[in-house]
């Protein structure tokens, strides 16, 4: 059968898909589950990615954007996505007597609290991110309003006028394009010499490895299969490194049925990658649909090693040792 195929090599990026985050997020989720039982109200997707919220709400998951959608009285839990709140919400929470967990990411968390010091510490403080997304909401839902500036392009940080540029700091959100970033930050510097921040900006580990992953087989393929939801930034910028690698052909997809087969039946060399909320499955079903219409030899392109765990929130770990 496969003499009959035409031959495609297949570069599977590593790493790729589930990030340390995610893994805690959706295994907070199944944790809660299993401890309390159905349901378990999420707000907001656990994680951007419409496989992972189905099969969470077969399993009796129940998804709300805001928290007056969670029924008054509930005992059930109610969790916090991994992209963080604002800290009206677990006030809000508290309010209305919810039992709530927090599945935000550690290192969303980290970005709060540099944001916290630095608007204490009399700074203003410039966010550097997409405005409406929920790590934004969340990120300047620290501060009173007013008290963060987002900054999204270029052409922004060229414009902005801080109240003081004495004393001005900067935080990112955690899923932005590492040269976008750059280049946002080198223009803020220069115009801001007093400005202070992290050391480089805080853009995490698994973005920046899934990034650089792309960058490196980018220029040896014809083609890059991006495997992750229309929502989720980090996997959008994983597919524009593509394009602007130089890949004929680059998409974000998020099942095998939304793979264009008048760009993707044509060409000889292919990239595979997944965002950091993509499971591992659905890069499967991808190989699986080119294998179906190729003979396809795959090979692994690992440029770097992850080894990043984080515990569950702290309620799943004293409950699940009672
Ligand atoms: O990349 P974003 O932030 O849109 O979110 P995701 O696709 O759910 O991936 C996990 C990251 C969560 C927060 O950093
Ligand atoms: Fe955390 Fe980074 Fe994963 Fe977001 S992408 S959940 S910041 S590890």
């Amino acid at each position: 059968m496969s003499a009959d195929k035409p031959a495609l090599r297949v570069l599977l990026c590593a790493p790729r898909g589930f990030c340390a985050g995610v893994v805690r997020a959706i295994d907070a989720v199944e944790k809660a589950l299993a401890l309390y039982g159905p349901p378990v109200y999420v707000r907001h997707e656990i994680v951007h990615n419409k496989y992972v919220v189905e099969g969470l709400k077969a399993k009796g998951a129940v998804f709300v954007e805001e928290l007056h959608e969670v029924p008054a009285g509930t005992t059930a839990p109610v969790i916090f996505s991994a992209h963080g709140v604002a800290k009206s919400v677990p006030e809000d929470a508290a309010a209305r007597n919810f039992f709530a967990i927090d599945a935000t990411c550690p290192l969303v968390t980290k970005v709060h609290r540099e944001a916290t010091v630095h608007h204490k510490r009399g700074r203003e403080v410039v966010l550097i991110g997409h405005a409406g997304h929920p790590e934004v909401i969340g990120t300047m839902g620290q501060l009173p309003e007013g008290a963060v500036a987002l900054v999204e392009t270029a052409a922004q940080a060229r414009s902005f006028t801080p109240r003081d540029p004495e004393r001005l700091a900067y935080t990112t959100q955690t899923t932005l394009s590492i040269d976008d970033t750059a280049e946002i930050v080198a223009i803020l510097r220069e115009r801001f010499p007093a400005m202070v921040g992290p050391q480089k900006e805080d853009i995490c580990y698994a973005t920046t490895n899934r990034q650089e992953a792309v960058k490196r087989v980018a220029p040896q393929v014809d083609a890059m299969i991006v495997v992750g939801a229309p929502n989720s930034s980090n996997s959008q910028r994983l597919r524009e490194v593509a394009e602007r690698e130089g890949c004929r052909a680059s998409a974000l997809v998020q099942r095998a049925a939304d793979i264009d087969w008048a760009v993707f039946g044509s060409i000889s060399s292919l990239a595979i990658t997944a965002g950091a909320s993509a499971p591992e499955v659905l890069v499967e079903e991808i190989i699986d649909a080119f294998a179906a219409r190729f003979a396809v030899a795959v090979e692994t392109v690992h440029t770097a090693h992850e080894d990043v765990f984080f515990p569950l929130p702290r309620q799943l770990r004293t409950d699940a040792a009672e």
